[in-house]
């Protein structure tokens, strides 16, 4: 029988609150997996600090009962960290919100019909997941903090831990084929000529500071929209895992949002102490060891761009395919007041016309990853603005942009154009010739490398990034967020 508590069950190798106990096959399953998950941590996870002890949260239950939390903070050294299969409770009554199953009972198994393409959206999400911790797994090196490094540590168990999520749908509801799939997620590596991740932006470095917290902020935030849309799956244990990850989702972001505002702060410090107005003298602001506005700007170019990729073609039959059978929704469908099965819907999406743009109105249904990219557009916009204001308190004359979304796309109905951050239609030489003052050039990333020295002493800080202002769990700020193991 399910387990009815949210508690979790640690008592056993892999904690859990999906009775494992009494599922053999299942957890038989899962115990020959999780040799090859370890092996992988320990070559692909963060290099060199697998025996530091690190303040991390490990989630204990999937939701906050009054004074008992969600999940507890302590030091764990990481490859003894609590993975586990966490899903949010069941609610016996629920049904399938959109498509054209809308009103039927939530599936409890996989519908026979949809099993490849549930599979697919299963496997693509799980192989995002490893592939971040890839992408970072030198940067604890270059930490310009221990509170940094802490963080990195904890987004990284929590993407391992959502691999496990999508490895146990993979091994329960699909046999053999899911456990062929949950071995190829092993298998594949971010970059790897042989075995590429799955999509793009999974294929890209993550090199310095900056761009761990722009892919946090940008990437992570991709992450967001796609499992709230998986979360209003019909398929009901997908749904209960995705509203589970989401809970944990939220700091990620937060790792970058303040990350970036951190950044951009010390960098308005540096130059309002030394008198210095013009945010765009580059190479006087950059001789004060802080990053300037207008580098910061081409980092954002790109992370975005490369993140509205991650949405697919803004018209695609796959997203209707998913929608009509109810398996992937929009964000937060059920806040939605609409029919939930948009046959007559329209959705305006913008293209070119007579050398400026006007919005060309599309079946809905063909149009789900324009509206889900745009939502998160809106919600990156947020973030953008809080970044503005910090700018705009020190009194610094300058303004972080979201490039056009025409911008440097290899995906979708833009991506043979040859569009400007501001949306102009240029030649394909003339975007070329101006690449380096929109996007980052080799002396911009040499510069950013420059300032990646490890700072490791607690309460220090790196010259280029502020003291955060809150602090994880209310820790003072000479706290030791990892201790160090001796070399
Ligand atoms: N790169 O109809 P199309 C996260 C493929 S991030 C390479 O345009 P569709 C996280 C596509 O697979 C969230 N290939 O798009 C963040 C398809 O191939 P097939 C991850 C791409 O299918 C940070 C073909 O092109 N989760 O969690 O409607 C840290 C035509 O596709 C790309 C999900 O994405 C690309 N960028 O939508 C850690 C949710 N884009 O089938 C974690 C699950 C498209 O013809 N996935 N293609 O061989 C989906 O919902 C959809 O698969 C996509 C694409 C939104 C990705």
């Amino acid at each position: 029988m399910a387990t009815l508590d949210s508690t979790v069950d640690y008592d056993v190798l892999i904690p859990n609150n999906v009775a494992l106990a009494s599922d053999a096959r299942v957890r038989r399953g899962l115990e020959r997996w999780h040799p090859g998950y370890i092996d992988w941590w320990m070559d692909m996870g963060p290099d060199g600090f697998q025996t530091s002890d690190v303040y991390l949260r490990t989630a204990v239950r999937v939701e906050s009962k009054g004074a008992d939390k969600w999940a507890v903070f302590d030091y764990v050294k990481m490859p003894d960290y609590r993975w586990g299969i966490l899903l949010a409770p069941a609610d016996p009554n629920r049904e399938i919100p959109f498509g054209r199953h809308r009103g039927e009972p939530a599936w409890q198994e996989v519908p026979g019909e949809y099993r490849a393409m549930l599979r697919r959206l299963i496997v693509i999400q799980g192989d995002t997941e490893p592939a971040s911790v890839e992408q970072q797994r030198f940067l604890g090196k270059t930490a310009p903090s221990l509170y940094d490094m802490r963080n990195l540590f904890q987004v990284n168990v929590e993407e391992g831990r959502h691999l496990w999520a999508m490895v146990y749908l993979l091994q329960k509801y699909f046999g053999r084929d899911g456990r062929e799939e949950a071995g190829e997620l092993l298998r594949r590596r971010s970059g790897s000529e042989d075995a590429p991740r799955m999509l793009g932006a999974f294929n890209e470095e993550t090199p310095d500071w900056l761009s761990f917290f722009l892919f946090t902020f940008f990437t992570d935030r991709d992450g967001k929209m796609q499992l709230e849309s998986l979360a209003q799956s019909g398929f009901d244990p997908l749904s209960r895992t995705c509203r589970f990850m989401l809970t944990e989702e939220a700091f990620h972001m937060f790792v970058g949002e303040t990350g970036v505002t951190r950044i951009v702060q010390r960098t308005c410090e540096a130059m309002t102490a030394a008198d210095m107005d013009d945010p765009t003298d580059v190479e006087a602001v950059r001789a004060l060891g802080v990053i300037d506005l207008p580098t910061i700007q081409k980092k954002v170019n790109l992370h975005y761009s490369l993140t509205l990729d991650l949405f697919g073609s803004e018209l695609s039959t796959n997203s209707a395919n998913f929608f009509n059978a109810g398996l992937k929704g929009r964000f937060r469908e059920h806040r939605l007041e609409d029919d939930h099965r948009l046959h007559e819907a329209t959705y305006g999406i913008p293209e070119p016309s007579n050398g400026g743009w006007s919005v060309a109105q599309h079946p809905a249904l063909n149009a789900l990853n324009a509206r889900l990219r745009d939502d998160f557009t809106d919600d990156c916009n947020l973030g953008v603005g809080r970044w503005n204001r910090t700018i705009r308190e020190s009194g610094v004359d300058f303004e972080i942009t979201l490039p056009h979304v025409a911008f440097h796309r290899q995906i979708g109905v833009y991506r043979d154009l040859h569009a400007t951050p501001e949306g102009d239609l240029v030649s394909e030489d003339e975007w070329n010739r101006h690449r380096h003052t929109w996007l980052p050039d080799d002396a911009d990333r040499a510069f950013i490398e420059s300032l990646m020295k490890p700072e490791f002493r607690p309460g220090h800080y790196a010259s280029w990034i502020a003291e955060p202002r809150i602090r994880i769990n209310h820790k003072p700020g000479d706290f030791e967020w990892v201790k160090l193991a001796e070399a």
